[in-house]
């Protein structure tokens, strides 16, 4: 087989990255290891940026998002005695938008038939091959039948642990690394959501998370050590410990109810850079992982594939070979933004294992500025919404 772009990976990134292209013409094959099954079955992001919601409406697949997403005008952080709202929409003007990412994929899934995307999914022991010259290919086995396909470029978008990123040497590479000493148990519950909007909560028992996917579907978050184990916390235990995290205010409106998911999540700032070698480029978590504090994961999965897409198709349409050059300085420069701020709302609100009380009253202390600071609540929401692409 033979195309102009393979994509490895159906994730977001893939699959985004993928209807953009077919958009404009440009030929892509996606080659995926999992079913589509497991691709749905992973619970994960929730919050959307105008940035990605933007482009789902320019591809014009959007109508459920637009009927089913919540738009959120704000956003609150707890210090354990009170709410402090950053009022995101009178801010910068801007949404995000509460549609999961479960959602996003299946809807980039169901609208790829149509439009002539080809996704191949359960390719086993995909492999890349001769990224160093202008024909580079990709190798899998399906049902027992070893396949190949050519191509010009390849584009990485196969996560954090698939083998794009590892097909480039280390000599030309440079990898940025924090990992935070906890991780963060998710619940998952069929329940309505405490507050209409998110609650990022800093207790003296640790932080937690009032999220949700619709009004009838809620998702809570709080962190906990690297040794727990998701069997230790019962779903009544976790919610005792959500009630008190989030203080007596909210407690008083959450729903309780059986987890339909529960997992731990470990915490990881990473960035690998350059984002492109040759004919290879990285996007989305294949390129760089936040922890989730600031809900960016997602959002740069589809900021990234915004510039790719753009710099493949100046190639193929018009033989410019200024975007591609580009592609990845343009992209970290967004990448390092995102980490800049997942990683210091992650510091604000997280107790780490070293802390002491003169960090606990640093962490007051900036909480109490961002309650009384029209300026400082202006960055954040800036951040939350999405810097401009
Ligand atoms: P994905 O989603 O990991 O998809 C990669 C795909 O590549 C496939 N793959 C392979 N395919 C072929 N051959 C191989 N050898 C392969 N190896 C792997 C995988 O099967 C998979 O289908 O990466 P992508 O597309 O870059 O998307 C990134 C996002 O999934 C991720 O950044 C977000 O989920 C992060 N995230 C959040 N992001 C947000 O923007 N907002 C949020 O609210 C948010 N919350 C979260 C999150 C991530 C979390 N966890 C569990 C890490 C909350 C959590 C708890
Ligand atoms: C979620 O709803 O899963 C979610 C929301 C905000 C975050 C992370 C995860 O920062």
């Amino acid at each position: 087989m033979k195309t102009q772009v393979v994509i490895i990976g159906a994730g977001p990134a893939g699959l985004l990255l993928g209807h953009l292209l077919r958009a404009e013409g440009v030929d892509c094959i996606i080659v995926e290891r999992a079913s589509a099954d497991y691709v749905l079955g992973r619970i994960r992001a929730g919050v959307l940026e105008r940035t990605t919601t933007d482009l789902l409406e320019r591809l014009g697949i959007d109508e459920r998002l637009r009927s089913e997403g919540l738009l959120e005008d704000g956003f609150c952080l707890a210090d354990g005695e009170r709410l402090i709202r950053i009022d995101t929409f009178g801010l910068t003007g801007k949404h995000v938008t509460v549609y999961g990412q479960t959602e996003v994929t299946r809807d980039l899934m169901d609208a790829a038939p149509g439009r002539a995307l080809e996704v191949i999914y359960e390719a086993e022991d995909v492999a890349i091959h001769a990224i160093d010259s202008d024909a580079p290919f990709v190798s899998f086995s399906k049902d027992g039948s070893e396949r190949r396909i050519d191509a010009r470029f390849i584009a990485g978008c196969d996560g954090y642990h698939g083998p794009s990123r590892r097909s480039i040497p280390a000599s030309a590479a440079r990898e940025f690394e924090r990992v935070y000493p906890f991780g963060w148990l998710g619940i998952l519950a069929d329940v309505p959501p405490c507050h209409d909007e998110l609650i990022y909560a800093n207790h003296t028992r640790g932080f937690a998370l009032a999220s949700m996917r619709s009004m009838a579907r809620s998702r809570y978050y709080i962190d906990v050590p690297l040794t727990d184990r998701v069997e230790e916390w019962s779903d009544e235990r976790l919610w005792d410990e959500l009630a008190i995290r989030l203080g007596p205010e909210v407690a008083a409106h959450i729903t309780r109810g059986p987890a339909i998911e529960k997992s731990i999540a470990p915490l990881r700032s990473y960035v690998f850079e350059p984002m492109h070698h040759r004919s290879l480029f990285l996007a989305g978590d294949a390129a760089h992982i936040v922890p989730p504090t600031g809900a960016k994961g997602l959002n740069l999965a589809a900021s990234d594939v915004a510039y790719l897409s753009a710099a493949l198709i100046g190639y193929f349409q018009r033989g410019e070979n200024d975007g591609i050059a580009g592609y990845s300085a343009t992209a970290l420069a967004r990448v390092w933004k995102s980490e800049r701020f997942s990683w210091s709302l992650t510091n604000l609100m997280h107790r780490f294992p070293d802390d002491g009380p003169f960090e606990r009253r640093m962490q007051l202390a900036e909480l109490d500025y961002i309650a009384s600071s029209r300026a400082a609540q202006t960055a954040i929401a800036e951040n939350y919404v999405g810097l401009p692409l």
